[in-house]
Parts: C-alpha cells; sequence; structure tokens
C-alpha cells in the first residue's frame, strides 16, 4: 500500500461513519497530513452539517495550514452553494496547496469545476486514488446522479427447491424460509437503503411491516404499487408507524398513507423511480413478489440481488425468478446460502476488500 492509497483508505473509513445518517448526500471522509503524519481528519455527519473538509480543517485549528500539508478526500470538492457553502473555497481561503481525491462528484452542481476551481487557484490536484473502491461505496448516490433513479437493490427468500410461496397456503402472514438469525442480516439490509417496495400481492398474502427491527437503524420510507386497490386497509405496512408511500390508480380515502395515483396509461415503475429521484431518495430495497421481481428483471433495472436459499422444501408454488447473470459473491448464513449479484452492464464489483 502507498502512501497515497493508505490515506485515502482512512477518507474512506471516516466517511462510513456517516452511513445511514448522510443519505441523500454522499459518504466522505477528508484527512489532512504532512510528511506522512496525520495532523487532522473529518467526516460528513449529516445532512445540512458541513462537509468533510470543512470539518477536517475546523479540526485542525485555526492555525495556518503548512504547505507541503495535503489534504485527502475521496470526493472532489464541492464547488455550489447548497445547504453549505463551496469547499473549493474554503480550501483556497485556508491556504491548503496540494489536494488528493478518489474521485469527481458526478452532481451536476459539482461535477469537475471543484477541481477545476482549485487548479485554476494553482492548487494542485491528484485524481482516481482508490476510485473503485470510493465508488463502490457511494454507489447509491453515484448511481442516483449518473442515472436519475435510485439505486436498485433486489432480494428475495426462495425455499431449497426455488419457490417463493407455497400454494395453497394457510393464513394470510409472512412464509417462513430463511432461518431466525438470517432476519438480522435482512433487517440490516434494510437499514442501509431510503425506500423499501413491494407490490400488492405481497402485502394481501404476507402482510409484512417492512421496518428495521432485529437492529437498531432507521427504518426506509415504505411503498407499496397496488394499481388496482386491492390491498386491505388495515394491513401492517399502512399502521401509521413509518412514512408510507401507496401507488395506486385512484386515491384509496380508507388508507392514511401518502398516494400517488398513477394513469392508466402510465408504466407503474417509470413513475415510481422518477417519484423517488424527485424526493432525493437514492436507494430502494425490492423485497418481492414474483411479478414486481420479474418487471426490474426483464428491463434490467436493477443493481443488486441478494438471494437468500434456505432449507424448506415447497415441491410447487410461486417459482423464484431467475437473474441471468453470474453471482459475484456468496456466503452462509445459519443453515441458509446468500447469493449476491451485481449487475455487469451498469458497475463492477471491486472486489472482496470492498465492504457491501
Ligand atoms: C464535499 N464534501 O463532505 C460532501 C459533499 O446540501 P449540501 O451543501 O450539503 O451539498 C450536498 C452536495 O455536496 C452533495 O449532493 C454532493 O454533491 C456534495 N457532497 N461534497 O465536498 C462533502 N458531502
Ligand atoms: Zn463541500
Amino acid at each position: 500500500m502507498n502512501d497515497h492509497t493508505r490515506w485515502m483508505h482512512r477518507c474512506l473509513d471516516l466517511a462510513r461513519l456517516g452511513a445511514g445518517t448522510v443519505a441523500p448526500n454522499p459518504m466522505v471522509g477528508a484527512v489532512l497530513v504532512k510528511d506522512d503524519v496525520l495532523l487532522a481528519e473529518g467526516w460528513h455527519k449529516q445532512v445540512g452539517g458541513p462537509h468533510a473538509e470543512v470539518e477536517c480543517l475546523r479540526n485542525f485549528g485555526e492555525h495556518a495550514v503548512p504547505l507541503n500539508a495535503e489534504l485527502y478526500v475521496n470526493l472532489e470538492p464541492c464547488d455550489h452553494f447548497g445547504r453549505t457553502p463551496p469547499c473549493s473555497l474554503h480550501l483556497i481561503e485556508r491556504g491548503v496547496k496540494l489536494v488528493v481525491v478518489a474521485h469527481r462528484d458526478p452532481n451536476p452542481a459539482v461535477s469537475g469545476k471543484g477541481i477545476e476551481r482549485l487548479r485554476t487557484a494553482g492548487i494542485s490536484v491528484t485524481e482516481g486514488v482508490l476510485e473503485d473502491e470510493a465508488g463502490w461505496m457511494n454507489r447509491r448516490f453515484l448511481t442516483s446522479m449518473e442515472r436519475s433513479r435510485p439505486y436498485i437493490v433486489l432480494k428475495w427468500a426462495q425455499s431449497a427447491d426455488g419457490y417463493l410461496d407455497q400454494h395453497p397456503r394457510g393464513d394470510r402472514g409472512v412464509q417462513r424460509i430463511s432461518a431466525p438469525d438470517t432476519d438480522v442480516l435482512v433487517h440490516r439490509w434494510r437499514s442501509e437503503e431510503q425506500a423499501i417496495l413491494v407490490g400488492s400481492r405481497t402485502v394481501m398474502n404476507d402482510d409484512p411491516s417492512l421496518d428495521v427491527r432485529h437492529v437498531s437503524g432507521r427504518s426506509p420510507m415504505r411503498i407499496v404499487i397496488d394499481r388496482d386497490q386491492r390491498t386491505p386497509a388495515g394491513s401492517r405496512v399502512f399502521d401509521g408507524s413509518h412514512p408510507t408511500l401507496l401507488f395506486t390508480g385512484s386515491e384509496r380515502t380508507d388508507i392514511k398513507a401518502e398516494q400517488v395515483i398513477v394513469a392508466m396509461n402510465e408504466d407503474p415503475i417509470d413513475r415510481l423511480l422518477t417519484e423517488l429521484h424527485g424526493r432525493s431518495v437514492r436507494s430502494v430495497l425490492v423485497e418481492g413478489g414474483a411479478e414486481l421481481l420479474g418487471h426490474f428483471i426483464r428491463r434490467s433495472l436493477w443493481d443488486e440481488a441478494r438471494v437468500i436459499t434456505g432449507t424448506p422444501l415447497f415441491g410447487s408454488g410461486t417459482k423464484a425468478p431467475s437473474i441471468g447473470m453470474e453471482r459475484t459473491t456468496s456466503f452462509r448464513s445459519a443453515n441458509d446460502q446468500v447469493d449476491l449479484y451485481v449487475n455487469t452492464m451498469h458497475r463492477s464489483y471491486p472486489g472482496p476488500s470492498c465492504s457491501w
């Protein structure tokens, strides 16, 4: 590991401390280094709060920044007045002369302008250090900026013989496929995305809560697509405990959730992605059912798929979808098999040293 990658790794570690609190902003960490000695560090802690570079220089203190000190940051310094003033101007004012970044900020308000401004001010900027790792860490933010849609994670659990659901089945309620210990993993996945989506049949059959219970963390916004007003008003998703958005063909006066009316000639998935993007929702976890997952897969409209295969045998029922791509990695959780897929049409996985 050379010095550049070593310090950029530290930026990524700091940046990750903002996971779960900085979305819709990216995770960003910064360090100030002189002669391979750390002078100060900082990270972006919450939306509306100071950016990583500003935190780092604030922690350094008021005294002059040494001429040969290097400021490392995993994202190009911003150049716009958002909720906070431009970091580019702040770095210039503080007399920073050497800046090292992992990659550019695709936010149209920044996109190269930050680096340009620094260089024009005589600052040396090195780009591309740990670019792939940093891009993977902020893949939700980058996808949102580059594709004008949230990062899409498909998730399902299937029986050992490849069924999502058994027919005929008994009462309304979740049918267990994975081991109880795997719930911890699934709930961590939920806490890492800004929204969670299901179709009407999943609400009718499983009556899921779609919240985060088995780990501490933020519950995502719950989203239901139900064009034909089939979901019962008494379903758990409509209990008002978390923000919930219902995409429906016509208004449901019996349901208190926020509603988006989808016209008959509109594609509900396109409408959903546009709506979420407009709300700065950077990622969505699609938890079923088969029909909805199939829509996303057929259009290759997904970024990751996470498939849990449990031990029960169903013999018959609703066939699990097939992703049609080589799995990227897999591991075991209790007695379950967990397979992870990355849609290589959109982004490649930089390697096992990167955390999911
Ligand atoms: C940086 N350093 O630590 C972060 C950056 O609303 P604001 O003012 O917080 O701006 C948010 C945008 O700034 C965000 O969309 C992204 O382009 C950039 N984030 N930039 O130089 C940081 N968090
Ligand atoms: Zn900034």
